[in-house]
């Protein structure tokens, strides 16, 4: 029979706005979690959101006949620079289902294998000016990883330079991806006041859009006149594939949807995972770049057979607590690699390791993104050794959208190879 599922106080109308810390909302809910246990619901204005943070309710909720993806706050927001792209998308919406046929092939191992070059091409990029600060140079890790993972990305989907490490002025387009997902996390935290509050705000967040727009926009057009360009990336799979299903093809908008969607998924998110690693999937299981996902029920039901969850309410996976589950993982909190390794990886029970979303609208970034990621790590520890700039750094994390670390600086001292 059905047990409630607890719920902390809150204030009248304000929802658990106030008790958020509205740039670190992930720690915050955690910290929620951390008083109430495997479940607890929240109401937030306008959604009800049940919070859970074991492997078993995740487990469940992994079943896509029962639940499916259902874009919460954060990727609604979103939606006013990404659209329908495929991150952003709900499962009902035909551009999912087109630009995820047509896509699927483009990150298929061929696809990212013809893009090794081009990811060692910017891998390079990063070693050199590693080498050339010298050893004594404090390093912001993730800011240079953030160089890497934008260039490369860029450089693979659509043949487009950024050329992050050398020039003195980031492009523009830069900034206002920047801006636009900073904006895009606070405006989910806002509170109910009267529009004109946030009037200044939302133009500029507009513009920072237009500027997004206007970008993919040239790329396309600069492609679109270069009939004999050969490109076989993701630029290309998007303007010559056709629907398996319906034999259409993706319309501009959606093409530029999705290449806005790749520069902004396909950063961040990667960035993240390496200032985090030595040993990825270990990294991804103690500090997820995206520590939620969120699904919904398409009827009532009843989660672990007692907790009541309604049709359309938000399920939101908290990997930040299921990833540290003592049930799962022994010495939850530990950094241990070797429980990653592929013999040990393999036998997880289902679900156990989530970093990467589930099913149909799980990352179709994950092949790319450990390719990148490895062939960066082999570059980075042929040549260096690393030690902390601060050798009493303790590791905090800043959630912008994805989490990162904070503060984290590192002196990368050249390697003699001659020996
Ligand atoms: Mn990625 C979806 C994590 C790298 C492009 N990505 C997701 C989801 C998670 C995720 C989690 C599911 C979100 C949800 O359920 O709402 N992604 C990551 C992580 C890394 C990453 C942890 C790196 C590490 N992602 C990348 C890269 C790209 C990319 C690189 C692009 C090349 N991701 C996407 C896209 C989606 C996605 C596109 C949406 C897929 C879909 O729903 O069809």
């Amino acid at each position: 029979s059905p047990v409630p599922i607890p719920e902390p106080p809150q204030l009248p109308f304000l929802g658990y706005v106030t008790g958020i810390d509205p740039d670190n909302s992930v720690i915050s809910f955690g910290r929620i979690a951390e008083n109430y246990g495997e479940i607890f619901r929240a109401r937030v204005p306008g959604a009800s959101l049940v919070w859970i943070s074991t492997h078993a309710l995740v487990d469940e909720v992994c079943d896509e006949k029962r639940f499916q993806k259902k874009p919460n706050d954060v990727i609604t927001q979103l939606r006013s620079g990404l659209h329908d792209g495929l991150f952003t998308a709900t499962n009902d919406e035909p551009n999912w289902g087109i630009a995820h046929r047509v896509l699927m092939p483009a990150f298929g191992p061929k696809g990212i294998r013809d893009m090794f070059d081009e990811m060692k091409d910017i891998g390079s990029q990063l070693a050199l000016k590693w080498a050339r600060h010298g050893p004594h140079a404090r390093i912001n890790a993730p800011e240079d990883f953030t160089r890497l993972t934008l260039d490369t990305i860029a450089l693979c989907s659509m043949g487009f330079r950024f050329n992050s490490f050398y020039s003195e002025n980031l492009h523009p387009f830069v900034n206002a991806m920047v801006e636009f997902l900073l904006e895009s996390g606070r405006r989910t935290q806002r509170l109910p006041l009267p529009s004109f509050v946030y009037r200044a705000r939302d133009k500029i967040y507009e513009s920072h859009v237009a500027v997004l727009s206007e970008t993919a926009q040239t790329v396309l057009n600069e492609r679109l006149a270069d009939p004999d360009n050969d490109r076989k990336d993701l630029l290309t799979a998007m303007i010559k594939g056709r629907d398996s299903l319906t034999g259409q093809k993706m319309s501009d908008a959606s093409i530029i949807d999705n290449l806005i969607t790749f520069l902004v998924a396909g950063h961040e998110t990667t960035s993240g995972m390496l200032s985090y690693a030595m040993v990825l999937r270990e990294a991804l299981r103690l500090d997820s770049p995206i520590p939620v996902f969120s699904v919904s029920p398409a009827e009532d039901t009843l989660l672990a057979g007692k907790y009541k969850i309604h049709k359309g309410e938000f399920i939101q996976c908290l990997l930040t607590k299921a990833h540290l589950d003592p049930a799962v993982f022994e010495d939850p909190t530990a950094f241990k690699p070797e429980r990653m390794l592929d013999e040990n990886f393999s036998k997880l029970p289902k679900n156990a390791w989530k970093p990467f979303g589930n099913g149909a609208r799980a990352c179709i970034g994950r092949p790319f993104a450990m390719q990148e990621a490895i062939l960066t790590m082999a570059i980075l520890f042929q040549n260096f050794n690393f030690v902390l700039a601060d050798s009493d750094y303790e590791l905090r994390n800043k959630q912008t959208l994805t989490i990162k670390p904070d503060n984290f600086f590192i002196r990368a001292i050249l390697r003699d190879n001659l020996d």
